[in-house]
């Protein structure tokens, strides 16, 4: 059976293992019929990744950090030759800071490691949407799709440097949006709640936020990455043709509550 994404073919970035949120919308996008490719994150999670991506058949694992322009031009050169020079989607779902700026004062962020932040999680949208263009205006449009946090439009504590990154992130999805919209290229962003991820629950402090969320969402029930991957299928799908430059909260409604 023809399922929303047959004959689409994807790139995802940001999977490190079973339970990252890209793992589970590349679940979603292989189940509707799409061809996939991946990047991963150095050699220390290849094989995690490589075992992943067999289990869906993907024309293509390849490494990628994003800080590099020689990585991305390699990676979206191979990414062309894979799927004859087009792809449809494309799924970016990384973010890093340095664990120590993720405790105690985003004052004493340091000037190297504010930018680290901001140049993995959030230029690198930028970068990858730049290399994307001409494969996806080849394929006569796409849809792109980032994942962001509340922490970049309201304080949550420790969040820090990268809820500065995310701010940062959710204005270029904007600016990304009009600029590819003429080539009919959608951007967008999904807004997660806390989900227990490999980032997630190095995180001093996370049952907590999700014990929060459960006391004080209207859904009073914490996300799973099954539950954005959802969202991601709606996105980046059909249904979706006329809505770009939006953030979609997958957050159990949490971001409407004062208190
Ligand atoms: P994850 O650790 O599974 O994914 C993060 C990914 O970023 C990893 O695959 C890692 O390899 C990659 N990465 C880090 N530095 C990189 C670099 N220099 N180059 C290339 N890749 C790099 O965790 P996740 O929770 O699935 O995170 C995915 C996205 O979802 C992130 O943008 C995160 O901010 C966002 N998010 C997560 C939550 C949550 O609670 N888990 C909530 C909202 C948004
Ligand atoms: O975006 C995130 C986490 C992203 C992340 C996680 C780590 C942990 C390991 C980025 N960099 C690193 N660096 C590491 O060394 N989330 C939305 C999950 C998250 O992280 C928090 C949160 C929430 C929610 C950090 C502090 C407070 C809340």
């Amino acid at each position: 059976m023809a399922g929303p994404f047959t004959g689409k073919r994807a790139l995802v970035m940001g999977v490190a293992n079973k339970r990252s949120i890209a793992w589970a919308i590349a679940q979603t996008l292989a189940e509707g019929g799409a061809q996939l490719a991946f990047t991963y994150q150095g050699e220390r999670i290849e094989k995690s990744v490589r075992d992943l991506a067999a289990t869906v058949d993907a024309a293509l694992v390849t490494e990628c950090d994003v800080r590099s322009d020689d990585d991305l031009f390699r990676v979206f050169d191979e990414v062309g030759q894979t799927f004859g020079g087009e792809l449809d989607i494309l799924v970016h779902s990384v973010a890093f800071a340095a664990a120590e700026d993720l405790e105690g004062r985003f004052t004493d962020t340091p000037r190297d490691r504010f930018w680290m932040a901001l140049d993995i999680s959030a230029y690198s949208l930028v970068a990858c949407a730049k290399a994307a263009e001409p494969l996806m205006e080849k394929a006569g449009g796409g849809s792109i799709l980032t994942m962001t946090y509340l922490g970049g439009e309201r304080v949550v504590p420790h969040y820090n440097v990268m809820g500065v990154a995310k701010a940062t992130l959710d204005a270029s999805m904007r600016y990304l949006a009009s600029d590819l919209g003429e080539k009919n290229i959608r951007v967008n962003a999904i807004s997660a709640g806390p989900v227990r991820t490999l980032a997630a629950r190095s995180i001093a402090g996370f049952p907590t936020m999700e014990a929060i969320v459960e006391e004080r969402a209207p859904l009073h029930r914490h996300v799973d990455a099954e539950d954005v991957a959802a969202a991601a299928g709606y996105l980046l799908g059909p249904g979706a043709k006329n809505v770009t430059a939006t953030t979609l909260y997958v957050d159990s409604g949490y971001h409407a509550m004062g208190m």
